[in-house]
């Protein structure tokens, strides 16, 4: 269905569009800014090690309106809200009470806006994978995280495709996009949902599903992949090894791509076409290069935002994230 001007979006949505440059009329809901010598945006807090997407532009084609409240940052279109918010963590207090502090005021402010469904959320924060066991900061920042989501009424099948990722920069940041009508997720059929992983990975296992797909008002699907590592079932596979783990990870791309092209019957999402954008989180700077040619022969032309990170389990070397449409 092709959109047409004289009868407006439909319900008011907006046709978010995700990009490496801003789009001609378009207005921008939030940008993430990669490499801060070149851009303005929202800032990760991770060394940018290459590619072509140096900034991500979340665009909409409605007038955007933002604001300031808790402390929360927030810029309103149609019917969609982008949050953002973020605290000092110097790593002396329990990242359950940070995550639990900043999500109950992302999910109350997106209520308050009359936009409560998530749709895609991302974490950045110091340490990750510092302390022993179930203390692991990652661990408490999934029971913190669980126990705001379970507070708002939050449940599995309102859950939102996802991004945990480590840095160095002492500042916990949570971004969340949110809209008045809830997402379609998929699940991925090589891996375990994250909600059903088993207790050895932590008291609360994690909040997030694999992909969220968003209908846009032309017709268009949206469809905003979770950060996807070298895990089967719920396992790690091939601890230690760069090349396996990206050979690991194409194949979970292309299973959920394909899950969803079957789920929402639209045959464009089952591969990586003109408009999807990735972005690589790599846990040593010096297995850049190499992730950067696996996903250039993998997926020619596309842009790529490379990122020093850690994942979020200590086996994991490199993950990646994609936005696609179709
Ligand atoms: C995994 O598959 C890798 O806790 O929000 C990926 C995406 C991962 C999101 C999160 C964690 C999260 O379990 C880790």
């Amino acid at each position: 269905m092709a959109s047409d001007p004289r009868y407006g979006p439909r319900l008011g949505g907006a046709r978010l569009q995700v990009g490496p440059g801003p789009a001609a009329r378009n207005e921008t809901l939030a940008a993430f800014a990669f490499n801060p010598t070149t851009d303005q945006g929202f800032v990760v807090g991770l060394p940018f090690l290459g590619g072509k997407l140096e900034t991500e532009f979340w665009q909409v084609d409605q007038a955007v309106s933002s604001g300031i409240d808790d402390d929360v940052s927030w810029r309103r279109a149609g019917d969609l809200v982008f949050l953002a918010w973020q605290t000092p963590d110097d790593g002396s207090t329990d990242p359950s009470l940070l995550a639990e502090a900043g999500y109950s005021r992302l999910l109350t402010l997106a209520r308050r806006l009359e936009r409560p469904c998530l749709l895609r959320a991302w974490n950045f924060m110091p340490d990750i994978n510092a302390g022993d066991g179930d203390q692991e900061r990652y661990r408490r920042f999934c029971l913190g995280r669980a126990q705001a989501l379970e507070q708002a009424g939050i449940h599995v099948p309102e859950l939102c495709a996802g991004t945990a990722i480590g840095g160095r920069d002492p500042v916990l940041r949570l971004f969340v996009l949110a809209g008045s009508r809830p997402g379609i997720n998929i699940e991925n059929p090589r891996q375990i949902s994250a909600y059903c992983y088993p207790r050895i990975y932590g008291p609360r296992s994690p909040s997030f599903a694999r992909a969220t797909a968003l209908p846009l008002p032309d017709g268009d699907m949206l469809l905003m992949i979770s950060g996807t590592a070298s895990v089967v079932g719920h396992k790690t596979v091939h601890e230690g090894d760069l090349t396996a783990q990206l050979e690991e990870i194409e194949r979970n791309l292309r299973s959920l791509l394909n899950e969803s092209a079957a789920r929402l019957a639209r045959p464009q999402l089952g591969d990586f076409g003109p408009g999807s954008l990735l972005r690589a989180y790599v846990r040593h700077q010096s297995d850049w290069p190499l992730v950067r040619d696996h996903l250039a022969r993998a997926w020619p032309g596309l842009p790529v935002a490379g990122l020093e990170g850690d994942i979020c389990r200590s086996d994991l070397l490199v993950e990646i994230e994609a936005v696609c449409v179709g």
